[in-house]
């Protein structure tokens, strides 16, 4: 099932100069890249998003770290795309994350963990409407696209 969700590459990432090493898995891995923003999240924008974790310990934190810098927030579609984010992500926390996954190759810990993936197609499309106006949705054809989908 072709799918889109929305990743954001955190403040540490960008700090890093990750962004291309990123990037470039999920271009490797054959996603679609549909929409890109560069930007620092005001507080309220960064509050919605991580509206779920309200009321937690760590959501303080958590909105300080993601306002702290520029980040970069795209939209990928692809096969699974939602659930196959994720695997690359790797687990929250960077001790859990097997080698080969984002978060297990690059970070070290859950409060640097560099990317946010949507964790589910209801999720995405919250996430995505927060952050993307339709226009900013760029539907285009792939040449290569046949050499990754029968
Ligand atoms: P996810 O990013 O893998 O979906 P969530 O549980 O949704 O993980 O948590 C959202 C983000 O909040 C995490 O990626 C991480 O940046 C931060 N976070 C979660 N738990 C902790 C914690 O215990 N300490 C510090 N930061 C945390
Ligand atoms: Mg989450």
């Amino acid at each position: 099932m072709i799918e889109r969700t929305f990743v954001l590459l955190k403040p540490d990432a960008v700090q890093r100069g990750l962004m291309g090493e990123i990037v470039g898995r999920l271009e490797s891995k054959g996603l679609k890249p549909v929409a890109m923003k560069f930007m620092r999240l005001p507080k309220e924008l960064a509050e919605r998003h991580y509206a779920e974790h309200k009321g937690k310990s760590f959501f303080p934190g958590l909105i300080e770290y993601i306002i702290s810098g520029p980040v970069l927030c795209m939209v990928w579609e692809g096969e699974n795309a939602v659930a196959s984010v994720r695997t690359m992500m790797g687990k929250t926390n960077p001790q859990d994350a097997l080698p080969g996954t984002i978060r297990g190759d690059l970070c070290q810990q859950t409060g640097r963990n560099a990317i946010h993936g949507s964790d589910s197609v209801d999720s995405a499309r919250r996430e995505i409407s927060n952050f993307f106006n339709d226009y900013e949705i760029t539907e285009w054809k792939r040449s290569i696209d046949p050499w990754f989908f029968e």
